[in-house]
């Protein structure tokens, strides 16, 4: 297809859309891509899982530190870099701008300093004038995917479509899991043009390098469905391969620029009218049902909707009741590691009791110290990567199954509105799913044992045997009540861990459900309002949106 003839599409899709009112959103996303196309814009996204380094990535090819990077999840609005006079501009979400300096950049970027995007940023623009960038060309940090921080997800997802390339950012810590296949599967849908950076491999050996890069290499074809998918290993800390990373992308958009845009518009441009068409085909299969008929369906869909209601409340409730289970299987596994190491760590002590029985009792007490300090870490450490392992598998358990959920009563919904009205309507979910170990930031701490034994000073001056009684009654105890308090202080953190996420997952939940409602009943409310009017008056809109739509098919029919 010719520029010009993708530009009339934009200019027809944006015609017909202009005149009808309750496809506005759909008219503001073709006006986005419109400008986009007549300006050359091309938008290149760093997108990926938190922590991968996208941050540092593009610190390193702008050579200078001015985003802020950190071990936590950072980055919690998109932040745009693109070549002009220097400067950095906040957008807000009311549409106000603000110009602010570049130290001022992380109180507004920064997930610690904003967080949930309090501040309602809805992009950051900085402007420099440094030469890895060039004019029309918008190099796009995004928040990393798959944290705790959900709001940061839904902002990388629905940056793409607004990418024309993506650069995906892996490392070499990680194998690629779940939480970025699905975000690439997504990704393809709407993006053409794809370079994978695997970040971090200052911290590998070559071989080790050269393994991870097959590895990557396989797993990456089978999820683009390529036969040949191009990785470009960096580090963005010690500065290596960003020049090659870049100069390949420099040569593509010099050579190719005008066809990475062209194709990448056509695809978001086709994807708007497909969605404002399945809304049309459903308004007019419920503008021309006989109105008694409407009222039948209306009455349907109150009724499935309350259905969707108790789906939602079944599925927090087995949430829930999850929830108290994995506690439960934590305790008992935790309390079954106590009672064996109370019971290795009491004939220990009898051992060395027997063993230095000719000893002073002070001596004793350090000779039983010392072996009690041992024993109790290496049995609280394992205690401590049992509970982790149990709650790492709990937990992915339970996202899964809360994305099983999510998917459960997103199909509902579509079905009820192919039941209702016969016209496909999707509703979009987005995955995650929390897995790794390192994603625990609430971790579950080992507390340091207190080796501190309230001995009465007149137990050294007693004789040897009853002295070195009373101390090995005392390491007891202390055995006891220190197993005892860790145990405690392990399920609470698992507990408190567990709540957190079950809090959050309940919230996105109950938001998607709600969002699904609102679109569908008011959607029905504006058939109704339409109904009302006399049937002249109906038949003219219906004319009126049947012409409309031929012309969108039209745009389409020709893509
Ligand atoms: N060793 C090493 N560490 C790196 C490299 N790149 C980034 N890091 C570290 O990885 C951590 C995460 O880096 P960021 O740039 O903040 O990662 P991000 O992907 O932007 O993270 P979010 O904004 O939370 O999604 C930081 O501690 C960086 O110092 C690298 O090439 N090598
Ligand atoms: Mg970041």
């Amino acid at each position: 297809m010719e520029n010009r003839e993708l530009i009339n599409k934009l200019n027809e899709a944006e015609a017909v859309l202009r005149e009808m009112d309750f496809l506005q959103n759909h008219r503001s996303a073709i006006q986005q891509l419109q400008a986009k196309q007549q300006n050359k814009e091309l938008n290149i996204s760093v997108v990926g899982q938190f922590k991968r380094g996208k941050s540092s990535f593009i610190n390193a090819v702008l050579k200078e530190p001015l985003l802020p990077v950190g071990i936590v999840p950072i980055t919690s609005v998109v932040t745009k870099i693109k070549y002009g006079s220097e400067g950095a501009y906040v957008h807000f979400d009311n549409g106000n701008m603000e110009k602010i300096s570049s130290d001022k950049l992380v109180h507004y970027i920064s997930e610690v300093n904003n967080p949930e995007n309090q501040k309602k940023v809805d992009s950051v623009t900085i402007q420099t004038k440094q030469n890895a960038l060039k004019p029309g060309t918008t190099i796009v940090d995004t928040p990393g995917v798959g944290s705790t921080h959900k709001h940061n997800t839904s902002v990388a997802y629905s940056f793409l479509k607004e990418s024309d390339a993506v650069i995906f950012m892996l490392s070499v810590d990680s194998p690629i899991n779940e939480i970025e296949e699905t975000f690439l599967r997504e990704a393809k849908k709407s993006v053409l043009q794809f370079y994978f950076a695997i970040n971090k491999i200052d911290t590998v050996s070559e071989e080790e390098l050269e393994q991870y890069l097959a590895y990557c290499a396989k797993k990456l074809k089978e999820i683009m469905e390529k036969d040949n998918v191009e990785i470009y290993p960096v580090s963005a800390k010690k500065h290596i391969g960003i020049d090659h990373i870049m100069t390949a992308i420099d040569k593509d958009l010099r050579d190719q620029g005008d066809r990475i845009l062209m194709e990448s518009t056509t695809i978001k441009l086709e994807e708007v009218v497909k969605d404002a068409l399945s809304r049309i085909q459903l308004y007019i299969k419920a503008v021309e049902l006989p109105l008694e008929k409407l009222e039948d369906k209306k009455k349907q869909l109150n009724k499935m909707l309350k259905r969707l209601d108790e789906l939602q409340k079944m599925a927090d409730l087995r949430m829930e009741q999850q929830t108290e289970t994995l506690i439960c299987h934590i305790e008992a596994e935790l309390q079954s590691h106590r009672n064996k190491a109370e019971e290795v760590l009491s004939r220990r002590l009898d051992e060395k009791f027997q063993e230095n029985q000719a000893e002073k009792p002070r001596q004793m007490e350090k000779v039983l110290l010392s072996h009690l300090e041992k024993g109790l870490t290496d049995h609280l450490e394992t205690m401590n990567e049992t509970g982790i392992e149990q709650l790492t598998e709990g937990y992915d358990a339970m996202t899964t199954q809360l994305h099983e959920e999510l998917t459960v009563i997103s199909e509902f919904a579509s079905e009820i509105v192919k039941e209702l009205f016969a016209v496909e309507i999707t509703h979009h979910f987005i995955s995650q799913q929390v897995s790794e170990k390192s994603d625990y930031y609430v971790s579950v701490k080992v507390p340091k044992a207190s080796f501190i034994i309230d001995m009465n000073k007149l137990v050294y001056l007693l004789p040897r045997s009853k002295g070195n009684q009373l101390i090995l009654e005392k390491a007891r105890n202390l055995l006891q009540d220190d197993l005892e308090r860790n145990q405690n202080n392990m399920v609470y953190n698992c507990r408190y861990k567990l709540k957190e996420s079950l809090r959050s997952f309940r919230g996105q939940l109950q938001k998607e459900t709600e969002n699904m409602k609102d679109d569908l009943l008011q959607m029905m409310e504006r058939i109704e309002r339409d109904r009302n009017r006399t049937s002249d008056e109906v038949d003219q809109t219906l004319q009126f949106i049947n012409k409309q739509m031929k012309r969108l098919e039209g745009v389409r029919a020709e893509n």
